[in-house]
């Protein structure tokens, strides 16, 4: 891949030079450094979750592509030819059981492929082939004990398993909820949650943050234990400091202004730090960026000015495309966001916001947002060894038809939302 890149960026790094430095005389004139955006774009990270590597699915239906990761190994490699490309995507983010495997070994592939670990996912919305009870009717927030327990016992062990690859967060989204009306107690059911939840949190070593991520409907479509920020919100409260709020753009009801979700969580300094992806209807789990990059933009209007060690990741499924070259443009457009937020002229919308101009407070984020960032998004890379151009450098290099010859097919077959 380090030949590849080479012998792509070489092609293009005149016109690059070109293209960043007019970019940079026309900043200088709105009185911007571009060097200093360059720098913050360089030291800004997405994380990348092991799961996005295979092609996703519906519940109708999957249609994996050529060259399918098998397992963790394969799906590390495979993420670590994404930040090789990018130089954005430093760290994965592992679900188990998906991604069990020796810690030791995990900490071994992700050396050799560059990467770290983020944040650790547990899946109590599936059984698992080595635990005795089922979680078709909840886990953590399940009526019978005995359940709750097995649930809580899984959230420890990716604690412990997480605790041995450097992790430092658990991530805890339920799907739990109910499908007819009266099926379950609200009341009782939070309750029921909110103590399995306390065992998982008393768990946490003393550097350890829990986030706790809601989605409003899906797999129950009645109602959700966790559905909204909210309650979310209410979670994070009642456990402690060490538990925050994740975002994810798809998880709220249609049109809900999210930018302002991020505020408010972001005032309560309970905003654990957002899940990238785009949508057009419900939680499709698009691209980041592929329908509404100006939403996206909206959204890192807030975070831009959040406090540090935040955790972004990628959370999106990638149903017709190649999945890498899906995480490459989406972690490209979350920069590009994160870019064209740091443009905004802060004391300019300050004064439009107390002088009540709404049009002039709308136009100082519209000439932020219409700023072609690219040659800065594309300096940074050129500058860490990443491609100018990632998915034209990857096409060249042949990856996936490599991974193919090495890989046998993946069988099609039943559904998959992951
Ligand atoms: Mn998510």
């Amino acid at each position: 891949m380090k030949h590849a890149i080479e012998a792509v960026n070489a092609r293009h790094e005149p016109a690059l030079r070109a293209d960043y430095d007019a970019l940079g005389e026309h900043l200088d004139r709105r009185g911007i450094d571009i060097a200093q955006i360059e720098a913050k774009v360089a030291a800004f990270g997405v994380a990348i979750p092991s799961w996005a590597a295979g092609t996703g699915g519906t519940r109708f239906a999957r249609f994996p592509g050529a060259g399918e990761p098998r397992d963790i190994f394969d799906k590390l490699d495979d993420c670590g030819v994404v930040h090789a490309l990018t130089g954005a995507t430093p760290t994965v983010s592992l679900h188990i059981p998906w991604d069990k495997a020796d810690p030791s070994d995990l900490l071994a592939k992700a050396e050799q492929v560059g990467l770290g670990f983020d944040a650790m996912n547990s899946n109590t919305f599936q059984d698992h082939a080595e635990m005795p009870l089922s979680f078709k009717y909840g886990s953590l927030s399940h009526t019978d004990r005995a359940v709750r327990d097995q649930a809580v016992a899984h959230n420890i062990d990716c604690i412990e398993i997480g605790r041995q690859i450097g992790s430092k967060a658990l991530s805890v989204w339920v799907g739990d909820g109910s499908n007819f009306p009266g099926q379950s107690d609200f009341t009782r059911q939070l309750d029921r949650y909110m103590k399995s939840a306390h065992r998982i949190y008393d768990a946490l070593p003393e550097d350890w943050r829990i986030f706790t991520e809601h989605k409003m409907y899906e797999p129950a479509f009645y109602s959700t234990v966790v559905q909204d920020w909210g309650t979310s919100l209410i979670i994070a409260q009642e456990l402690g400091d060490k538990a925050q709020c994740l975002v994810d753009l798809g998880h709220h009801a249609p049109n809900v202004n999210i930018e302002m979700i991020v505020s408010r969580l972001k005032r309560q300094g309970k905003l654990a730090g957002f899940h990238f992806n785009d949508s057009k209807y419900g939680d499709d789990d698009l691209d980041a960026g592929a329908i509404d990059p100006y939403r996206l933009f909206l959204v890192f209007n807030e975070l831009v000015d959040a406090p540090a060690g935040l955790a972004y990741m990628l959370d999106q499924s990638h149903n017709v495309t190649d999945p890498l070259e899906s995480m490459m443009t989406s972690a490209t457009e979350v920069l590009r966001a994160y870019a064209q937020a740091l443009l905004v002229d802060r004391a300019a919308l300050a004064g439009h916001q107390d002088a009540n101009d709404a049009l002039m407070a709308s136009e100082a984020l519209k000439v932020a947002f219409r700023t072609d960032v690219e040659p800065i998004l594309a300096m940074a890379r050129l500058k860490r060894g990443a491609a100018i151009r990632p998915v034209a450098t990857y096409r060249k290099a042949g990856y996936r038809a490599q991974v193919a010859e090495q890989r046998p097919a993946a069988k099609g077959g039943g559904g998959g939302i992951v």
